[in-house]
């Protein structure tokens, strides 16, 4: 069976755009294949958190995605910081990698420009990731598009190991949805919808109500042409609105944009907010029925024990093959 691996951090409530560039595609991978999804919490601390908030935003993480549609007994959904091999193959991971090649990844450039002080956890975020993935023979990573480099990375640290040590590792491949890839800020459409920005109204939350759907739709920037066209160089909001409401609605940009012809944008985005709404509600009457009951810590105590399963096989091939500790099978 092919096998999926992919994470998401508990680093603040998810957005519109943690769904439709990556949650959406879980659910769609996940009758067919064996899918490992992944509550990344030691990636979340590359950056300050508050204790109470990272645990508070690690149990909502694993109610969302059950409600998205995973299914915890089939698929194998777990924390990251409960299965130890991940940080142990992680740092092997580092010593494979070069100081030079993290120093180029954008994700390190973006989140430490202009900090005062930056973790070394954010430079060596990448062989964490790569740890993620190559401990569970993962064929296929699903992930947003700013996930690219990251996951080139993977592949070339993999073959590194494979041609230096033994080849133990699969060299994973990415998908990437057709529509939805980077869902833009709505305050400023050229920068990519991001959970941790600080401006509320730059995103829409998964657990937003009705009213601050529509609102922050309502004050997304678009332009003063008042033309419905997809056009991401030149009319960056409107396109990304167009994104949004078509990978919502499954009709396609062509279509809204034949629809919306001679039409305005306070009719346009009235429509996409609405959808919007129709997209979310479902899954928050799900996570709101789950986020209390005990049964989250069955499903999690159930993927650790399975994760812990997969994931001490292959560390110990991969020990085996550097020569740490002593030999074992
Ligand atoms: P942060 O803002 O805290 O850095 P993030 O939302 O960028 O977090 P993750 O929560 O780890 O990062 O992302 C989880 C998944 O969501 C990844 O596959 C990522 O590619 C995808 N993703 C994140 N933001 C977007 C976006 N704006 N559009 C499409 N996909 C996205
Ligand atoms: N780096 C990703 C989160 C992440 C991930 C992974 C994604 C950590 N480990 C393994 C896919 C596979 C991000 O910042 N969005």
């Amino acid at each position: 069976m092919v096998k999926i691996f992919s994470g998401i951090q508990p680093s603040g409530t998810l957005t519109l755009g943690n769904y439709l560039g990556a949650m959406k595609q879980f659910v769609e991978l996940q009758d067919n294949n064996e899918c490992y999804f992944c509550i990344v919490d030691q990636h979340a601390i590359t950056v300050p958190q508050d204790p109470k908030e990272l645990r508070k935003n690690i149990r909502s993480l694993a109610a969302l995605y059950i409600a998205v549609g995973i299914d915890p007994v089939k698929s194998t959904l777990f924390i990251q910081s409960e299965v130890p091999a991940h940080a142990q193959l992680g740092w092997m991971m580092q010593c494979v990698s070069y100081i030079g090649e993290l120093e180029r990844m954008t994700q390190f450039k973006d989140k430490s420009a202009g900090k005062e002080s930056v973790s070394a956890g954010l430079l060596t975020y990448p062989p964490l990731m790569v740890a993620d993935i190559l401990l569970y023979g993962t064929d296929i990573v699903p992930v947003g598009e700013d996930q690219k480099q990251h996951l080139e990375l993977t592949r070339d640290l993999a073959e590194r190991f494979n041609k230096k040590y033994k080849e133990i590792f699969t060299i994973p491949e990415i998908s990437i949805p057709k529509v939805g890839a980077r869902i833009m800020s709505l305050q400023e459409p050229t920068k990519k919808m991001s959970k941790s920005d600080a401006n509320t109204k730059a995103f829409v939350s998964m657990l937003d109500s009705e009213k601050q759907i529509e609102k922050k739709i309502k004050s997304a920037v678009t332009d003063s042409d008042g033309i419905v066209k997809y056009d991401p160089v030149n009319k960056p909001g409107v396109s990304n609105l167009l994104t949004i409401y078509s990978s919502c609605s499954g009709q396609s940009i062509g279509a809204l944009e034949d629809q919306y012809a001679g039409k305005g944008y306070g009719e346009f985005k009235a429509d996409v907010a609405a959808a919007v709404v129709e997209t979310l509600k479902p899954i928050q009457e799900k996570y709101f029925d789950l986020i209390e009951s005990a049964k989250l810590d069955d499903y999690l105590n159930l993927g650790a024990e399975k994760a812990n399963a997969v994931a001490t096989k292959m560390l110990k091939k991969a020990e085996n093959a550097m020569g740490l500790g002593r030999k074992r099978r």
